[in-house]
């Protein structure tokens, strides 16, 4: 990549440019259109706004917090334009999971769908005064989507450096605090001209639908990074079950799906794959996906899944395969661009047919923003990503489990830890241990084993109530689905919780 390099030049005003202002670039199930020409126009407009009216200074962080919508996508745009850094979060986070990614990001602003305002505000007057909060698609006078209609049109974007930092992506972590990665302008060009070019390949014509948030790097690359560079059409859903979501891709003729195997395993279940007989392509992605699941859709419609395996650290996904390459069962082989290995717990590679832990190097890497942890995730140069792998003889990587005490609950990642802490604050409850539980559908669900004040009765509306009290604290996602009752949890003898013990009862 060239030394300067704004990634949203790269991604809208070269699209304009190739493929024509008219095309369109985002649809929703509204039958709401936005044109390339329009959605560069907003952008270009919210730019404006960020540098004229709101002082945004370049390298300054903007936070966004919204469900998946056009002006999501013309926000995220605006910002990089403006040369600020935009803090991607997404809309179900809570007061008290935005507080930590304010407190370690810093954003001077943040742009917020008006129905999620409520929170940020809260973050802001407990420990974020010079927070300036600008709410978008709403009534107010001074909403974002009314003051850019005051502005010029045209923005040219500030002149970046390809290495400068274009997107900080909070994660959970497995325990602690929440991380937050940070990657570069041409790290968002990279995702695409690896995974993107060389196996997902859109077309122009294409109209992808995506049921990650925009606020996880996996939507991000699909719907707007790998979408706009192909001069192709996202479809923007806020939100949809699994099959509503399988009804909207035949009314919408979508060509090409990137959602969980949770949400496929849903649909074969309802009988409803022939609703995804229309897709040229599907990608799964977020959790492993099984062999029985990969046939039973290549049966029913014929259609031979994308898995693949990213992360936010790397941005997005680094092993997959398509069409012939393709070994059912298998997560894939290393995406060109990348090499993958194996490593025993010494950090030495192992042979094929050994299982260890995935490790990763290619043209994008984890950079945590200030913390410790990176220390672990990158090591010799590897990027340690917490899955326990096996390659075979011919090349191909194969998920056994997570490494670490990471959730992956239909292609959600939860932190064990973060699940505890809000339910040890319910005032009925002495301490918890958070564990996965193996799940058909969902690959695996939060189960919590919880000890309760003496003379509280563990029973059913008791397991209700903990977990509507956790989907009040945290995104509702992360709720235990499985809440058993423990006089005590199991502790060594320095006090240290025995999560192995747990995760035996689960699995037997
Ligand atoms: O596999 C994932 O969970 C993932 C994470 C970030 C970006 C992309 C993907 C597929």
């Amino acid at each position: 990549y060239p030394e300067r390099l704004n990634a949203a030049t790269e991604l809208i005003d070269v699209a304009v440019a190739t493929y024509g202002a008219d095309r369109p670039a985002v649809r929703t199930p509204t039958g709401q259109t936005w044109t390339y020409g329009e959605l560069q126009d907003r952008a270009d407009r919210i730019a404006h706004v960020l540098v004229d009216d709101l002082g945004l200074v370049t390298g300054n962080r903007v936070l966004l917090r919204s469900p998946n919508n056009a002006w999501t996508v013309a926000a995220w745009l605006g910002v990089l334009k403006a040369g600020g850094i935009p803090v991607t979060t997404i809309a179900a986070l809570r007061q008290r999971e935005l507080a930590p990614i304010v407190a370690k990001t810093r954003p001077v602003i943040a742009l917020v769908d008006h129905r999620y305002v409520a929170d940020v505000v809260a973050v802001r007057d407990a420990s974020a005064p010079g927070l300036r909060i600008v709410a978008y698609g709403g009534p107010q006078a001074d909403d974002l989507t009314r003051r850019i209609a005051a502005k010029p049109a045209g923005f040219t974007a500030v002149d970046t450096a390809a290495d400068d930092v274009a997107l900080l992506g909070p994660t959970s972590g497995s325990t602690g605090a929440p991380k937050v990665t940070m990657h570069f302008h041409r790290d968002v060009l990279s995702i695409d001209d690896t995974f993107g070019k060389h196996v997902l390949r859109l077309r122009p014509d294409d109209l992808v639908a995506a049921t990650a948030p925009l606020g996880f790097t996996f939507g991000l690359g699909m719907l707007v990074v790998f979408t706009l560079r192909a001069g192709a059409c996202a479809f923007l859903v806020e939100a949809a079950t699994p099959v509503q979501l399988a009804d909207l891709v035949v009314e919408h003729r979508v060509t090409v799906l990137a959602t969980a195997p949770t949400a496929y395993k849903q649909i074969l279940k309802k009988g409803k794959a022939g609703r995804l007989a229309g897709l040229r392509a599907a990608v799964s992605a977020g959790e492993h996906l099984p062999r029985a699941t990969w046939h039973q859709l290549h049966d029913e419609i014929g259609l031979k899944v994308i898995d693949g395996i990213g992360a936010t650290e790397l941005l997005h996904i680094f092993l997959s395969a398509a069409g012939d390459d393709i070994r059912p069962g298998a997560t894939g082989k290393p995406v060109p661009g990348y090499r993958a290995t194996v490593l025993d717990d010494s950090g030495e590679e192992v042979a094929a047919g050994v299982k260890g832990r995935l490790a990763v190097i290619g043209p994008v890497g984890c950079r945590y923003l200030d913390d410790e942890r990176q220390r672990s995730y990158v090591v010799n140069g590897w990027n340690v990503t917490g899955d326990t792998y096996l390659r075979d003889e011919d090349g191909y990587f194969w998920y056994q489990a997570r490494t670490d005490d990471m959730i992956v609950s239909s292609g959600y990642n939860i932190g064990g830890s973060e699940v505890e802490a809000a339910i040890d604050a319910h005032p009925d409850v002495v301490e918890s241990g958070v564990v996965a539980a193996p799940d058909p559908e969902r690959g695996s669900i939060v189960c919590a084993f919880v000890a309760l004040r003496d003379g509280v009765v563990g029973d059913d509306a008791k397991v209700k109530e903990i977990q509507e009290f956790v989907k009040g604290e945290l995104a509702p996602y992360k709720y235990p689905r499985e809440v058993r009752f423990i006089s005590a949890l199991p502790r060594n003898v320095s006090g240290k919780l025995q999560r192995f013990k747990l995760r035996q009862i689960v699995e037997t």
